[in-house]
Order: C-alpha cells, then structure tokens, then sequence
C-alpha cells in the first residue's frame, strides 16, 4: 500500500495553493462583505487551468484524473469557500453532466468554451419542493413537435445567473413510467433562451461571493436535439453527477478544515493570555490535535473515494462517506477556530469569521447529512 501522492499531484497541490494566497486570500473578505461573484479571479483560475480539469484535451480540458480536481478545489477551499463553490460547480456540475452524458455535437459545441472559462454552465435539479426528495421534482417538458416545451423552476442553482452564464442542465418531467413513477430526463437550455430566466439571489449566509440563482421556465421552447443523453435517464444522470459531486463537496470541507486549522494554530501561538501563548494550555492544544487528527482522517477518506473512482470502481457509498465525514469535520474545525480566536473570531476581519459561515453550506448542499446517512445505511443493507 502507497500513499504518497505522485509527483504530478504534488505540484498541482503547490501551484493551486500559491495562487490561492496570492490571488484570492487578498480579496475574499471584501467580496464576500459585498456579495460580490468576481469575474476577474474567475478568470484567473481558468487560466491556472482550473475548469475541465478531469476533461480530455480534445475538449479542452486538462485531462487528469479526478483526484487531481479534488485536490485543486481543496486548495482553493483552503482559503475560500466561494471560490471553491464556483471551482467545484462548474466542474462536476456544470461540465461534468455534459462531459459524460453529452452526444459528441453537445460536447463539441459546449465544452471547449466552459473549459476556457469563457463560460459557465449550471445544474438544475433542486426545486422549491424537491430539495433532499429529488425524483419529486415537477418541472416539465413536453414535446411539442421538434420541440420541447418546459414549465417550471429550479432554485439554489450555482453559476447559473452570471454574465457568462451560457446554460443549465435541467431536470424536467417528460412523461410517466410503466410502473407509475415519473419520467425524468435532462434538457440543455441555452441562456437568452425566450421563456427562459435566471434570477440572482442575495443575501446569503455563505458562499457570498459565489453566484446562486432561481431559474424560471415559461413555455420556454428548446429543440428537440437538447434532450441530454436517452430520454427517461435523467435521474440516473443526476444521481451519478452527484455521487462525484459529493466528492467536490467533500474536497471543500477538507480544505476549509485545513484552512481553520492551520489560523488557529497560528493564532494560538502567537495570542497570549495569563503570561503564555494560549497553545500552551492544554485544553487549547487538545483542540488542535483533534483537528489534525480528524483532517488526517478526512483526506484518507476522501483520497480512498477518489482513488476507487480513478480506478472505475464503485464509489457511490464511499462518496457519501466521504461528504459526510469531511463536511462534519469541518463544522468541528471551524467550531474549533472561532473558539481559539475568542472575542476576534467573532469579528469579520478575520476569515475564521467567514469560514464558520461557510462550512454549513456543505451539511446541506448536494444532499445534506441526513441523505448521506440514508444513502450509506442503503448501501450497507441497514435500510
Ligand atoms: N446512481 C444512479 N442511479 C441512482 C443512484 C446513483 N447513485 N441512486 C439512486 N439511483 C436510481 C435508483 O436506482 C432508482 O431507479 P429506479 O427508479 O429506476 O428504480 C432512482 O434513482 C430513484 O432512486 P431511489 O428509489 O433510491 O429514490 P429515493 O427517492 O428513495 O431516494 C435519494 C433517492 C434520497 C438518495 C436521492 O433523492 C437523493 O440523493 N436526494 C438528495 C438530492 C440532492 O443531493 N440534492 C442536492 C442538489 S444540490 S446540486
């Protein structure tokens, strides 16, 4: 058994995290203060080669292996959690369904430019009463000659509002099964689309300088030709893209975990109280040592997970796993950092501030806690 990481690996992990600190740390606390979805960093991390990362470079992409996107988003997480959000959705969300679902024509039309970061692309799934209950989604597609006819909304969707924003893949209802359930499939609808809207929302707890939106379909008319794969395989699709998804989900806790980690170390060496730095107490440095050891825990997990996908081997339930377990440890992590910072913690003029904000986004964002536990208590035959 080998785990070391290889030497292609270990270079990314350098070079996403240099730019991390030089590109990003600077500007995070203020674009999360305004909200603000920054094009220039966006722009930035395409040209690092962030966007298509696991694609083949006939498309565009970098042609590396999922753990290579693992670890470049846990990098940028590290540091911040919105520009993870974009990194990561664009990725498994956004490129991903397309990438592997695609006829040649949609990839070829597509991918180039979502790799080049010319643009954007969104996943539609969640809707206002089909959250963690997906397959009860209700948007809906009916064929109206060459085309499809779409009603219906989608909420909480990242990318999907931006200036460059050049689609969404969205779940629609297309009909009614033999055996009574819905007939779900995926439908690409292009931005600027008549009857078609995305709409930003504001506001938001977390992930403020990542960009969330409500889209809105009113007889919104696509060709035919849209139809995302087979008809009636959407769920499936989703379902699949999620299971990587999670994998994303969990690179940003185990990277905000680290990122927590590595400022209250720091701030604990440096803060003192009653005549000594405040890692010198106990309690403080079994804190610390909790951390590490979890965040240890945490990449084996979620390396395992990558590993097993790599080597296209099943990894449905080591997903889940791997979300859970990493997004949990960074509520600890965050939990931990704000603590050691005392009364400054609280203050947003230092990331832990944000950081604790951000890490509860990943107990609910691509099936919350509870679904992972339903999804591995299934797969271990305990439900
Ligand atoms: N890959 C491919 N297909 C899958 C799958 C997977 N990982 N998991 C389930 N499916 C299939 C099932 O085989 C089933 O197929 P049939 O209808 O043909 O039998 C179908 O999908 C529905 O699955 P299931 O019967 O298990 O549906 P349930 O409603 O009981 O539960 C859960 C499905 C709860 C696991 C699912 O709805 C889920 O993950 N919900 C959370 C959604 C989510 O993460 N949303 C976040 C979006 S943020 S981007």
């Amino acid at each position: 058994m080998d785990f070391s990481l290889s030497t292609e690996h270990e270079v990314l992990r350098d070079s996403v995290r240099n730019f991390a600190e030089k590109e990003i740390k600077p500007v995070a606390q203020e674009l999360d203060k305004k909200e603000e979805f920054s094009y220039e960093t966006m722009q930035k991390m395409a040209e690092l080669g962030l966007f298509g990362v696991f694609v083949s470079e006939k498309y565009g992409g970098q042609e590396m292996d999922y753990l290579s996107y693992i670890i470049a988003t846990e990098e940028i997480a590290r540091v911040d959690g919105s520009h993870a959000a974009t990194v990561a959705a664009e990725n498994s969300l956004g490129i991903g369904p397309i990438y592997y679902f695609g006829n040649e024509e949609q990839k070829q039309k597509y991918l180039p430019k979502l790799c080049s970061g010319d643009s954007l692309w969104g996943f539609g799934l969640t809707e206002p009463n089909a959250g963690s209950d997906a397959v009860n989604a209700r948007t809906n597609a009916v064929l109206d000659g060459n085309e499809w006819v779409i009603n219906g909304s989608k909420i909480f969707i990242t990318n999907a509002a931006t200036e460059i924003t050049a689609g969404v893949t969205v779940l629609c209802r297309t009909g009614q099964r033999d055996d009574g359930k819905s007939e779900l499939s995926c439908i690409l609808v292009e931005s600027g689309t008549p009857g078609f809207t995305a709409r930003e929302m504001h506001d938001k707890m977390m992930w403020r300088a990542s960009n969330t939106s409500e889209l809105y379909f009113e007889d919104c008319r696509v060709p035919r030709d849209n139809l995302l794969g087979p008809r009636g395989q959407g769920f499936y699709q989703m379902m699949q893209t999620l299971d990587g998804g999670r994998l994303s989900i969990a690179a940003m806790g185990l990277g905000g975990a680290q990122g927590c980690y590595e400022l209250a170390l720091k701030y604990s060496k440096e803060r003192e109280q009653f005549g000594r730095p405040i890692v010198r107490f106990q309690v403080n440095s079994f804190k610390l040592a909790d951390m590490a050891l979890e965040i240890e825990a945490a990449r084996l997990l979620l390396y395992k997970a990558c590993w097993l996908r790599d080597s296209d081997m099943p990894f449905s339930k080591e997903a889940a796993m791997a979300k859970l377990y990493c997004s949990e440890v960074m509520y600890r992590c965050a939990n931990h950092a704000v603590q050691l910072h005392g009364g400054y913690g609280l203050m947003k003029e230092y990331d832990v501030e944000r950081f604790y904000r951000d890490q509860k986004l990943l107990e609910i964002g691509e099936g919350t806690s509870e679904i992972q536990r339903i999804v591995i208590a299934r797969h271990i035959g305990a439900l």
